[in-house]
């Protein structure tokens, strides 16, 4: 009797976890209206084709995009051959504390802009109803990545539903009529871009055009016109087609170059396939481009052989491969049936929507999986999604923070592959960047400045030195590499791909490095992402020596290339040098109000509220400062935090969530959240008093950029488990709004993934999965005990786990704070461990 019932209880635990559970599926956008701008329109993409679909009636707008399509060609490594010169002048000036003269000389140091993402064109679908639609909606499924807009004219219901396809690389829409015959419309395209359409068949039209050769920055004129198609000197722009295909119609189908033009049907499938010319980042897209109108035609191909039911099928399969590995419930995500804007607005207002909070959450991995596959490009400012010619910063790779916080819920919450894109830039770069550094630095190694872009820029570009002039993109981003190892434990990734690439970039570092008069190592000159400093004699600059997160960069890299390098017995000369100059870095310091230092010297910062918290890298996205590690750091960075307030642009209030989260403080990551979710409608660009969500859930720096978006997700996944410091922490930040929930599918440092019940701070049932094995320690807020036939034994001191002793050779001892609970378990891989509350 008793075991029965135990078995029963565990089932339903158990079942309680399912992918099916009602509250889980309610994860709809969805309005009462079409969208007015393209802040209301919704996102749908398979990585590689995005579109934001507007839900309009008589003219439904669909713009379009495709993730290869950027301005430019391959680039000139060396723009400024007389760069390097300088570099001696200027640490002379920083010797001499002439920041002035120091500032003017890194600004000789710089060149070309990046490139710009730009958009493919639009589709229209132009039906001429003469009477108002009634009983309107539109939606975007997140669950099922599908939108559909449904209405009624004269007693007639049309639906049209949209999808983008990864499986069968197409993008699909599916049109229906109630009534026979009432579906009469033309499907038509144009672009921005240069362009022209031609009818292939009577139910078929190509959209054929060219990308610029070259897009000045929207913030930047260098050339009279800032958007250049011939420019004999470059590599002519990269070309595109744009298909559509009737697929199906029980009406009369004729093409020509005005559209696709149908009468007299009741059901319409159209299918879209886009391919540029792009052939790699070395390659010039004109001359060395690849065939896109055979790879456009190739692209239709699978979709045309199945029906449609298949192809929408295994669309939904695809995404459910990536998307259903997690799940995520909060205080039982109360139903609501409010339109989206409706429910932002109430929640700006105050009102409590704890689905919201969920549905967020799973709406950045929407973003996620619908903008980054594997085999193609990274996501960008915008993911895939942009209209504009010239868009806000060229929607380029801004890698002073942004194309690293697109990434970094990529292997939290479960969606590991997709954080290929990024690491595949990353192999570029590193080609690039070997030139940059030679050319700019006379420098070993590879170096990444705070732009990119496709064809994988790493110079400096021109501009102030405190955001063009910082050469640390490259190290930063190498700690995805480690990070995408630490999550899968894949050794040979490691070894053949991270490790080298690491270890270059370390290279680099190790030049660039020099001596202070006390012996500290520092970088010089320093800026520190995009802050001013003022000095004690009132001047204002950004260039000076060993900023806080150059160092902090820099001594992640060292750290994780010293584990890396014992992870693979590798190596040890080079793991010895990396442990001897990272005991000389310059460190990190306390300044007179208690906060961490920004700068090397305690100075004030000309805007204390500065969006950006270039210096709390440390804390998070790194791990060399924590609350259970280095006490007295977190708190200096908590009064950094105190200080710089809980504003900010979108992304910016993104990696407050994160940092709060780091500090344990789940009541002030909340509070982020709520600031991250307040309805904006404004248009472009505010610096200061900016973030905010827009009608369609995309984040508002303002203007749209995703990184907000991601950074949330990523904030979220932080306040429910981390493993920064050699163990799982469970629930390390769960505020007091959220009194019960259940996640599953969370995926921690070590190879464990993590499931979750709570109810008022406290565990329930807690689930870890080890894929890899080894041991594992856990911290948990109450007593837990494991439950099933397992050969789980708890232990009390931390033993042997693989990857609990990487961490340990930079981490203390982590401290046991009161009301949290240790335990260390030896684990299989491949097998599951059933925690419940109780001794
Ligand atoms: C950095 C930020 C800006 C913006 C841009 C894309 O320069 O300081 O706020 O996000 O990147």
């Amino acid at each position: 009797m008793k075991a029965t019932f135990y078995l029963l209880t565990l089932a339903t635990l158990i079942l309680g976890f399912s992918h099916e559970s009602s509250a889980q599926q309610d994860l709809k956008l969805w309005y009462k209206q079409p969208a007015r701008n393209w802040n209301e329109a919704l996102p749908v993409g398979n990585g590689r084709i995005g579109a934001m679909v507007f839900g309009r009636v008589n003219e439904e707008l669909i713009q379009l995009n495709e993730e290869t399509l950027w301005s430019g060609g391959p680039v000139n490594n060396n723009p400024n051959p007389g760069a390097v010169k300088y570099l001696p002048q200027i640490r002379k000036a920083l010797e001499n504390e002439d920041y002035k003269l120091a500032e003017d000389l890194t600004k000789k140091m710089q060149g070309l802009f990046t490139e710009s993402y730009e958009p493919l064109g639009d589709l229209l679908i132009k039906q001429d109803f003469k009477t108002a639609p009634s009983a309107y909606r539109r939606e975007l499924d997140i669950s099922n990545a599908l939108s559909l807009t449904t209405f009624t004219v004269d007693g007639v219901e049309y639906s049209r539903e949209i999808f983008v396809s990864a499986a069968d690389q197409v993008m699909v829409i599916r049109l229906k009529s109630s009534k026979k015959g009432a579906l009469n419309f033309t499907a038509s395209t144009s672009s921005p871009l240069v362009y022209r359409n031609v009818a292939l068949a009577n139910d078929q039209l190509a959209m054929k055009g060219q990308a610029p050769a070259h897009t000045d920055p929207s913030y930047m004129q260098t050339m009279e016109i800032p958007v250049v198609y011939n420019d004999p000197s470059q590599c002519k722009g990269m070309r595109f087609e744009l298909r559509v295909k009737v697929k199906e119609s029980d009406g009369k189908v004729t093409t020509d170059t005005a559209g696709v033009h149908i009468t007299d049907a009741s059901e319409v499938v159209l299918l879209l396939s886009a391919a540029t010319s792009f052939n790699g980042f070395d390659k010039c897209p004109d001359k060395e481009g690849k065939d896109e109108t055979l790879l456009a035609g190739q692209y239709l191909k699978p979709a045309l052989a199945k029906n449609f039911d298949s192809i929408r099928k295994d669309h939904i399969a695809d995404f459910h491969r990536f998307f259903n590995r997690v799940s995520l419930v909060l205080n039982g995500n109360p139903k609501t049936d409010l339109p989206m804007d409706e429910r932002l607005k109430n929640y700006t207002e105050g009102a409590k929507d704890p689905a919201l909070e969920s549905l967020y959450f799973q709406f950045g991995r929407y973003l996620l999986i619908s903008s980054s596959r594997p085999g193609g490009i990274a996501a960008n400012l915008q993911g895939i999604w942009n209209h504009q010619v010239r868009p806000p910063w060229s929607s380029n790779f801004t890698t002073n923070i942004n194309a690293q916080m697109n990434y970094w819920m990529v292997e939290t919450a479960n969606l590991s592959e997709l954080h290929t894109p990024l690491l595949d830039m990353i192999k570029q770069m590193e080609v690039t960047g070997t030139k940059t550094a030679k050319n700019f630095y006379n420098a070993n190694g590879w170096v990444v400045h705070h732009n990119s872009d496709i064809w994988a820029t790493s110079n400096p570009v021109s501009g102030s030195p405190s955001w063009a002039n910082w050469p640390m993109g490259g190290a930063w981003l190498c700690q995805h590499l480690w990070e995408h190892y630490q999550f899968t434990g894949d050794k040979q990734f490691l070894s053949k791909e991270a490790y080298p690439l690491m270890k270059s970039a370390a290279m680099f570092c190790l030049d660039w490095l020099i001596e202070d008069k006390n012996g500290k190592l520092v970088t010089a000159p320093a800026t520190t992402p995009e802050n001013i400093f003022i000095d004690d004699k009132g001047y204002k600059g950004s260039v000076s020596v060993a900023t806080t997160m150059d160092m902090a960069i820099i001594w992640d890299l060292f750290t994780n290339l010293i584990e890396a390098s014992e992870r693979l017995d590798t190596d040890p000369e080079f793991r010895k040098l990396l442990i001897e100059k990272r005991g000389k870095l310059f460190p990190m310091q306390v300044g007179k109000k208690g906060n961490l230092q920004e700068w090397y010297k305690d100075w004030e910062e000309a805007e204390p509220e500065h969006r950006h918290i270039s210096h709390l890298f440390g804390l998070f996205p790194g791990r060399q400062i924590s609350p259970l590690t280095s006490p007295v750091y977190a708190q200096a960075a908590r009064k950094t935090m105190e200080l710089r307030g809980d504003g900010g642009t979108g992304w910016s209030k993104g990696w407050k969530i994160n940092i709060w989260a780091r500090l344990l403080d789940g009541n002030h990551a909340y509070k982020l959240i709520r600031e991250q979710l307040k309805l904006t409608g404004v248009e472009g660009t505010n610096y200061a008093n900016g973030g905010g969500t827009y009608p369609n859930l995309l984040d508002a720096h303002p203007p749209f950029q995703i990184d907000g978006n991601f950074g949330g997700t990523s904030g979220i996944a932080e306040m429910l488990v981390q493993s920064h410091d050699g163990f799982l922490n469970i629930l390390p930040a769960i505020p007091d709004n959220w009194t019960s929930g259940e996640v599953k599918g969370m995926k921690a440092r070590g190879g464990f993934e993590v499931d979750v019940i709570w109810n008022n701070g406290k565990i329930i049932q807690l689930t870890v999965r080890s894929k890899l094995g080894g041991n594992c320690r856990i911290d948990v807020p109450n007593a837990v005990k494991v439950i099933g036939k397992t050969a789980v034994k708890a232990a009390k001191s931390a033993n042997q786990n693989a990857f609990y002793k990487v961490i340990q050779q930079s981490a203390a001892e982590p401290v046991v704070r009161k009301n949290r609970l240790v335990y260390d378990f030896a684990t299989e891989a491949g097998k599951e461990y059933i925690f419940k509350a109780g001794r």
